[in-house]
């Protein structure tokens, strides 16, 4: 799929300390250490409707990590997929009486839009799942051949599954018991009561045709990929096993990239899918996790339309930890809009402190693991002190500017 388009980074002198993040599956804070190029996988959006606050902050957490790579001096290969082939999709489009696809397209349209205003770093490949059945079909086929899946006896829809012991470190992702295993994966999409299977924690690799649904031709069925293959397929044939970074909302911790995971070690034999699990907390609304089948949503969209800043967007939602979950308000919004008033103004100045000792704070604190309220207050006293009139370095407020452009992805100029 296309992409959407590239904001400058402007580069910034110096240089600060490898990136640290909290990794899921060690449950610790460890340095993440990519090769010349950092390479990075992030769950892409299901388009069925417009991307809302809390999407937004879990790829603007990403972009961070993009930017921080780029600003240490590596290239990015970042791959991001669309689930444009799933249930959700199909009623919605059923219901609002339209075609599946169109919705799609709408929607990802829609994305593209509110991921540029925010100026978020475009993936380099952007993939559809309707783009990479092929990739799904030989994936199955090889896990079909590796006893690493399974036909469910059901003669009338034969669909595959894949065991869950089918490797032997099944669930060092998400680190949860298997009665917590068994509850989300029954909230979030499992099916568990699927007559035929051998447990049921196993998970639907292919559903053979069912009237009325899309469907592609397999030699094992016509039919549609199941969830986790997809984005298992997609990473894999892109940026290899053992790419640096998975990342997602903490709900895809499980089963999403538990499975995601397990899927292309069996295919492969490779014990570990991804270096580092990182996962970003949920923006909440009225006190619940936003979240489209909840209804209590606010839209990038709707605020662009509002003709709110998308760049007081940005600076709200990274004004709290990214894997805390946090409210959503329009406090939060006000107080990131006074806070860009302030910062615009304070670079625009002829002159102020020397921008370096800040630059230093400001990676230091991002590579602590994303630590962008204190990177926000750094910036915040470098302000206050050329407000107070502090400092005569001409460089400075057009250096602040740059760092604060190429590290936070904030535009102030
Ligand atoms: N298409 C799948 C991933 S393959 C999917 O989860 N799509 S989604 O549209 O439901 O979510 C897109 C991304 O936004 C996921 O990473 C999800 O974890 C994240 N997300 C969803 N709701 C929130 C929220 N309230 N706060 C933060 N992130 C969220
Ligand atoms: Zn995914």
């Amino acid at each position: 799929m296309r992409s959407w388009s590239a904001p400058a980074v402007p580069s910034v002198p110096g240089t600060g300390p490898g990136i640290r993040l909290y990794d899921t599956a060690d449950q610790a804070v460890r340095p993440v250490t990519p090769g010349d190029t950092a390479t990075m996988y992030v769950c892409g959006i299901t388009p069925y409707d417009a991307t809302h606050i809390g999407h937004a902050a879990t790829y603007l957490t990403f972009d961070l990590v993009n930017r921080y790579w780029r600003d240490l001096g590596h290239d990015v290969h970042y791959v991001q997929n669309i689930t444009d082939v799933d249930d959700p999709l199909f009623e919605r489009a059923a219901r609002d009486g339209v075609d599946w696809r169109d919705l799609g397209a709408e929607q990802i349209e829609l994305f593209r839009a509110d991921m540029a205003a925010l100026r978020v770093l475009p993936p380099t490949d952007y993939i559809g799942a309707v783009e990479t059945i092929d990739e799904v079909v030989a994936m199955v086929g090889e896990l079909l051949e590796r006893g690493a899946a399974y036909t469910v006896d059901d003669p009338e829809y034969p669909d595959v599954y894949f065991p869950v012991g089918a490797t032997a470190q099944f669930g060092y992702e998400s680190n949860y018991d298997r009665a917590t295993m068994e509850a989300l994966f029954a909230e979030r999409g499992g099916d568990p009561e699927r007559a035929g299977k051998r447990d049921p924690l196993d998970a639907l690799l292919w559903r053979v045709e069912r009237p009325g649904e899309p469907s592609w031709p397999a030699p094992f069925g016509r039919g549609r990929p199941g969830w986790h293959i997809e984005c298992s397929a997609i990473a894999r044939n892109r940026i290899g096993t053992g790419f640096d970074v998975q990342g997602g909302g903490s709900d895809l911790i499980f089963p999403h990239h538990e499975f995601s995971a397990a899927h292309a070690e069996a295919a492969t034999g490779e014990r570990r899918f991804a270096r580092h699990y990182v996962h970003t907390g949920m923006i909440e609304l009225g006190g619940e996790k936003m979240s489209k089948s909840l209804g209590n949503l606010e839209f990038v969209s709707r605020l662009r339309a509002e003709g709110v800043d998308p760049m007081a967007v940005r600076l709200a939602l990274i004004d709290g930890h990214y894997r805390t979950d946090r409210p959503w308000s329009d406090d939060l919004l006000d107080a990131a809009r006074t806070r860009l008033e302030r910062w615009r103004a304070a670079v625009s100045r002829p002159q102020g402190p020397a921008a370096e000792p800040t630059l230093t704070r400001l990676r230091e604190y991002l590579s602590n693991d994303l630590d962008t309220a204190r990177a926000l207050t750094a910036i915040d006293a470098w302000v206050a002190d050329a407000e107070a009139g502090l400092g005569t370095d001409q460089a400075a407020p057009g250096r602040i500017a740059d760092a604060v452009d190429a590290l936070l992805g904030v535009l102030l100029v």
